[in-house]
């Protein structure tokens, strides 16, 4: 069995509302999608890159450079292993982890498929359903948020998280609080604070929050670390953890206690489960963190969070609040508690509608050995 083909697909979707943070605010979700085939069978990945350098500095377009010309040579036409062993082939290459990311998930799925087990079972899952959190853009206004929440409430999510930047903050979460008490809660920066907003900070953390995700710079842990002795909330690292390696640099540090673990931003879902079990080991809680994936990440994301340590509820909602019409049949729907369930089936256990796909192509390119 040899890997014979690798696609890469550029979609772009709609998103059913437009999607604001501190850095910047989406409409349109272009993303590039990876199959894989071998012997018959088909490996679906998503690369979680954006349309520009705003979360971190991997974008659609050096996504597709570096996966074209540095890391599909070095799989493509090789035989069919385990992901972690044709990975190595990349290893070299420095940096990039959403397109590394991106390959590596068709593979996961392709030779999950080859050994008739779901991707679940091939990571070592155990849970059959994870717990869903949402997250909330800035709005623009604070009804259309309060609004917003309360539909989320309603529906079941099991915590709301609130994106903030300074001047969206602490009056927001005071309302929130005001109106629906003593809900599970978070809020999320994008790296907007720096240490002269610590009164800000040290506001918020009066309103008994699950976390406060990534308040300061995305490659920052020393500040992180000064703030974390500061407050009560724990901090939740996203942008600052971009490999397993600084996830451990980060809790030696003591620059957070919860780490928000997303494969695309440490590279794979190997390098994500390494995360994983190296937050177990020091007894720190992790949760899967989302890029508004199209059902294909979603798929891979939610094998990666029925492992043992994800005992926070995860930026895994459901379909329909990102997209109209997912790539994926069936959409993920949430149960009425709260969770979604982890496919069973063969590889991510979803089947990709290649018709919706088509429709929202915008580029594609084939390589064969
Ligand atoms: O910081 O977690 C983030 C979306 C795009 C980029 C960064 C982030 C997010 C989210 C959305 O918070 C999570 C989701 O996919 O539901
Ligand atoms: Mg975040």
């Amino acid at each position: 069995m040899k890997l014979e083909r690798v696609e890469l697909i550029l979609v772009e979707l709609p998103l059913v509302e437009p999607f604001e943070t501190s850095f910047g605010r989406e409409s349109l979700r272009p993303c590039v999608l990876v199959k894989a085939q071998s012997d018959g069978l088909v490996g679906w990945g998503e690369c979680v890159a954006g349309s520009g350098p705003w979360y971190s500095y991997e974008t659609v377009e050096t996504a597709w450079h570096v996966l074209r010309s540095f890391l599909i040579p070095t799989v493509l036409g090789r035989p069919l292993e385990h992901p972690e062993t044709m990975a190595r082939g990349w290893a070299r290459v420095r940096g990039h982890p959403m397109a590394k990311a991106g390959l590596e998930a068709a593979l996961w799925d392709l030779w999950a498929q080859a050994q008739g087990i779901s991707l679940r079972e091939a990571l070592g899952g155990v849970k059959e359903r994870v717990e869903s959190g949402i997250s909330l853009g800035i709005q623009p206004s604070l009804e259309a948020l309060l609004e917003r929440v309360e539909r989320a409430l309603a529906r079941g999510y099991r915590r709301v998280k609130l994106k903030i930047r300074p001047g969206w903050d602490v009056q927001v979460v005071k309302a929130v609080r005001e109106r629906f008490g003593p809900i599970p809660l978070s809020v999320d920066a994008n790296a907007a604070y720096t240490l002269s907003d610590l009164d800000t900070l040290k506001a918020l953390d009066r309103f008994e929050l699950m976390m406060i995700e990534q308040p300061f710079r995305y490659d920052d842990l020393v500040d992180h670390a000064e703030l974390q002795k500061q407050l009560r909330t724990p901090i939740c690292l996203d942008e600052s953890v971009p490999s397993p390696e600084a996830a451990r640099q980060a809790l030696k540090l003591g620059s957070g206690r919860i780490i928000n673990v997303k494969p695309g931003r440490v590279g794979g879902l190997a390098a994500a489960r390494k995360v994983h079990d190296l937050c177990v080991e020091r007894g720190v809680p992790v949760w899967c963190g989302g890029m508004l994936e199209t059902g294909i990440g979603r798929a891979h994301n939610v094998a990666l969070a029925s492992l043992p340590g994800f005992t926070l509820p995860n930026d895994l909602s459901e379909s329909a609040r990102y997209y109209r019409r997912d790539l994926v049949e069936p959409p993920f729907v949430l149960n009425p508690d709260g969770t979604l369930p982890v496919p069973r089936g063969p590889g991510i256990g979803v089947e990709v509608v290649e018709e919706r796909v088509e429709r929202a192509t915008v580029r594609r390119e084939a390589f064969t050995p």
